[in-house]
């Protein structure tokens, strides 16, 4: 039942409001963007350094800038696995792995390909916009490699074949893995409370997952230091604050 959080809510009380209902899901799953790993030293993508060089994620993350300059676009991936390579989850990720251990079970549905909720332990990673843990062969897509270091030592990766390799993440313009934004349906459908952290909610279809949860009455705790079109929402509790301070501080006292 919503019973309507007034915004005139103290922060501890807010905290304390986060904490019960956390505690208190029978079924939660956990929804995370960029701003779950930028305590990581990742960058975020619509932050104020959301540019890479002078590009945005939208200009490079296509397959039309695939084909007409993969080596630019592999230059800002390459850049991207060296960094994931470099930093390690941070407590906000380990707080989510002690959530699903005290609440049996805490499925994580993410927006990132860093691959950090699987590093942290999480027991079920939903990777809505695929992985940089493989890429694939552009002439015949089938044809799909581990993605190694030293396959990036030549930009573009090329294929036995002689063909450009792709990065195995969903590229804008392109639809998600039919299994992953399945079960993220099936988790969102079902699940009586939904960590929202650090995402701008403007990506879509992933971000109409959050939104499906509401709209069968669960409610949502959304983590991020900045409001989204999300944080209004009825039935949606907004903690403003980082996901590696905040997260550990839903685990206090139960
Ligand atoms: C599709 C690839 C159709 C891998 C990514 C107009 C309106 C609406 C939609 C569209 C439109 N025009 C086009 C579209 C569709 C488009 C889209 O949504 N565009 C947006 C930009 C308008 N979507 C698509 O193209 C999708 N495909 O629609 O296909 C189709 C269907 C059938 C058949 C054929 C085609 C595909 C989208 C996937 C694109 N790929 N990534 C990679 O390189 O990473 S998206 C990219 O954005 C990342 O995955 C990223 O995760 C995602 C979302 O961004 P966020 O994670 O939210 O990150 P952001 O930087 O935006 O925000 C960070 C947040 O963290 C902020 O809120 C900040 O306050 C907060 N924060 C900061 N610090 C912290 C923090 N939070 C917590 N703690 C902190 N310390």
């Amino acid at each position: 039942m919503w019973e309507g959080w007034s915004l005139s809510m103290t922060d501890d009380e807010l905290l304390r409001r986060a904490r019960r209902l956390l505690s208190e899901s029978e079924s939660p799953a956990a929804f995370t963007g960029a701003g779950m790993s930028k305590e990581c030293g990742i960058r975020t993508f619509r932050g104020e350094e959301g540019f890479w060089r002078e590009y945005r994620a939208e200009d490079l993350a296509t397959p039309g800038a695939l084909r007409k300059n993969p080596r630019l676009v592999w230059e800002w991936y390459r850049e991207r696995l060296v960094r994931y390579g470099e930093v390690e989850p941070h407590e906000g990720y380990h707080a989510l792995v002690e959530a699903e251990r005290r609440l049996g079970s805490l499925p994580v549905i993410t927006q990132n390909v860093d691959g950090l909720h699987h590093r942290a332990g999480s027991s079920e990673v939903v990777e809505l916009h695929g992985t940089l843990r493989t890429v694939s062969c552009m002439e015949e897509p089938g044809r799909t490699y581990p993605l190694e270091p030293e396959l990036l030592e030549e930009l573009p990766p090329r294929c036995e074949c002689g063909a450009v390799l792709r990065p195995d993440v969903v590229l804008f313009g392109e639809p998600l893995p039919v299994e992953a934004i399945s079960r993220a349906i099936d988790l969102a459908d079902s699940c009586d409370l939904m960590l929202v952290v650090g995402t701008s909610m403007v990506v879509f279809p992933a971000a109409s997952i959050p939104y499906r949860t509401l709209s069968r009455g669960g409610h949502v705790l959304e983590i991020n230091p900045e409001a989204t079109p999300l944080s209004g929402e009825p039935g949606v509790l907004h903690v403003s604050g980082g996901a590696a301070e905040t997260l550990p501080l839903l685990l206090e006292g139960w």
